[in-house]
């Protein structure tokens, strides 16, 4: 008669169960544009289980750059359908100016995460964008005149 030898942990191993929830994040943490660049193109990766439709929101909001003069408030949904593992992207529209500035930030973030998925360890990313105007000088050039042209 054969014995059983199959290990009887089974049950114990339901208790911790890998986990199989889809997770939404971001696929960098620094994002840049050039302010002529007219869009930043944003990067979210579905990680984990690609089973099932999730979504999750995003927004811009705060950071030194200014909405609507220096960029285009952008939120939104990404949705990923049953079996869709593919990045999403999402742009910033960029708006060019002609003044010298420091390079300013833009923050963006996850949020609201649907369908059984929860945010991933980068929930939030900056968008720097960078300056592309040249500081403004001022000098001084020699000037000269020859004395005789003085009088008339
Ligand atoms: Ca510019
Ligand atoms: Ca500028």
């Amino acid at each position: 008669m054969r014995t059983a030898t199959r290990p009887s942990f089974r049950s114990a191993d339901r208790l911790s169960p890998p986990d199989k929830r889809a997770r939404s994040r971001f696929i960098s943490a620094a994002y840049s544009s050039s302010e002529s660049g007219q869009a930043a193109t944003v990067t979210v990766a579905r990680t984990g289980s690609s089973s099932g439709v999730v979504s999750v929101q995003y927004q811009t909001g705060g950071g030194t750059a200014t909405a609507n003069s220096d960029y285009t408030p952008a939120s939104g949904t990404l949705v990923w359908n049953d079996g869709d593992a593919a990045n999403k992207t999402f742009t910033i529209p960029i708006v060019d100016d002609q003044t010298y500035e420091t390079d300013e930030t833009v923050n963006l973030s996850l949020s609201n995460a649907v369908g059984g998925a929860v945010l991933g360890n980068q929930k939030t990313a900056v968008l720097t964008i960078t300056n592309d105007d040249s500081q403004p000088g001022i000098s001084i050039n020699n000037v000269s005149q020859a004395e005789g042209k003085q009088r008339q």
